[in-house]
């Protein structure tokens, strides 16, 4: 699973990033985070079910920390994007480069107004934030549809020849976009396009590619720098786009930096903050705590860890389950017991997951137990939220 921060320069993106991905323990395994520089891991909370069951668990790909577990999202921080990017300006390219791989998208918008549509630095107040998400939105749908539109025309007349269906030309086109076949059926009823691709005009193509990335693409808005918002621009924003979530991305790394030496304690996620034990503070450092606590109290606490956790859980539905390959030790391979929690949208099967693990599990997949009940299960049973599952699958 993987998360795009977007949005305009000087919004406060790497900022975001910085704050989300800085974590007290980083899991050693975890295979991309020294790879590439924008690419880094933050964590989303969901009760551990080691409580529940009794057992002390020995997490491998996330981590328990007094029974809630830490599950490993991927984050990306790409590179600031400004009006007509798809038609080469800017940054556009790399921009859309990194945009392919994700499932989600954090819109970054600087919710105080204080940076115009390039993301110029200017006075709070002085541009509409709103007009950010509608500008991000126009131009991911460019994008996508000059992606279907290069070297279309000779596509088209072939296709029209074989009378292939829209949705299979179209996920050709979008190859690599991560966008499934499925998905774009779904669009199609939405934006129904005529049998014949050579009819496909401009406006068609755009109001269906606006249903492609709102489907396959979606997005959550981080209202951020609400610490200096002027009244009514969160308002605004909300009016726009569905989900937005206030955030304050400078707080939430200051007080992450403050945790780390020793100076705070601080739980991401929490509304509150605390000075440690006998640590004094001079007078400066006094204004700036003060500074955060209040906000964080205006908008229970920086948003930043719940802006990742909402677009998990709230906007791509997903749920955790826990894979064993013993349902009575919940343990694996290994002895591990609860090993791995996985992410999986809600709505997936065992058999989905059997999949997830590995390709020849699925393949070879012969029913499942429900280590909770030890009951048998079939391919089709349909996932539950903190499920621990056991697939038995074919020698
Ligand atoms: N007041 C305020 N400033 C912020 C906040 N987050 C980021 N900034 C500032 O916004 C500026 C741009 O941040 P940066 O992360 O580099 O933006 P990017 O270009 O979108 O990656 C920097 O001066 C940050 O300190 C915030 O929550 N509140
Ligand atoms: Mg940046």
């Amino acid at each position: 699973m993987q998360i795009g921060i977007v949005g305009k320069p000087n919004v406060g993106k790497s900022t975001f990033f910085g704050a989300a991905t800085m974590t007290p323990v980083e899991i050693a395994n975890y295979p991309f985070t020294t790879i590439e520089p924008n690419k880094g891991v933050a964590y989303v909370r969901t009760p551990c079910p080691c409580k529940q069951m009794g057992v002390t668990c020995t997490p491998h790909n996330s981590l328990c920390i007094d029974g809630t577990r830490m599950v490993p999202v991927e984050l990306l921080d790409v590179a600031g994007l400004v009006p007509d990017a798809w038609q080469g300006k800017g940054l556009g390219n790399k921009f859309l480069d990194d945009l392919r791989q994700a499932d989600a998208l954090i819109n970054v918008v600087d919710v105080s107004g204080s940076t115009d549509i390039e993301g110029v630095p200017g006075e709070p107040g002085s541009h509409d934030p709103a007009e950010d998400i509608l500008f991000l939105r126009t131009e991911i749908d460019c994008w996508m549809r000059e992606i279907i539109k290069n070297g279309f025309s000779k596509i088209a007349r072939a296709a029209r020849m074989q009378g292939s269906k829209p949705e299979i030309i179209l996920h050709e086109r979008l190859a690599g976009l991560n966008v499934s076949e499925a998905q774009i059926k779904e669009a199609l009823k939405t934006v129904p396009l005529p049998e014949d691709p050579t009819k496909w005009d401009d406006d068609l193509l755009l109001s269906l590619c606006s249903e492609i990335r709102r489907i396959a693409k979606p997005m959550i808005a981080a209202m951020n720098k609400a610490d200096i918002a002027p009244e009514g621009n969160i308002e605004r924003v909300q009016s726009v786009n569905e989900m937005c979530i206030a955030t304050m991305a400078e707080t939430e790394l200051a007080l992450k930096k403050a945790a780390a030496g020793g100076l705070v304690e601080y739980t991401p996620g929490d509304s509150t903050f605390k000075i440690a034990d006998g640590v004094a503070i001079n007078d400066g450092q006094r204004k700036a705590l003060d500074y955060m606590a209040a906000n964080m109290e205006k908008y229970g606490g920086t948003g930043v860890q719940k802006c990742i956790e909402d677009a998990a859980f709230k906007m791509l539905d997903l749920i955790a389950v826990y894979p064993v390959e013993d349902e009575n030790k919940f343990t694996d391979h290994f002895g591990r017991v609860l090993p791995d929690a996985f992410l999986v949208p809600r709505g997936s099967t065992a058999k989905d997951l059997a999949y997830r693990i590995h390709t020849d599990l699925g393949d070879k997949f012969i029913r499942a137990v429900n280590a909770r009940t030890k009951r048998t299960i079939g391919a089709d049973y349909e996932l539950q939220d903190g499920d621990i599952i056991r697939i038995v699958a074919n020698k």
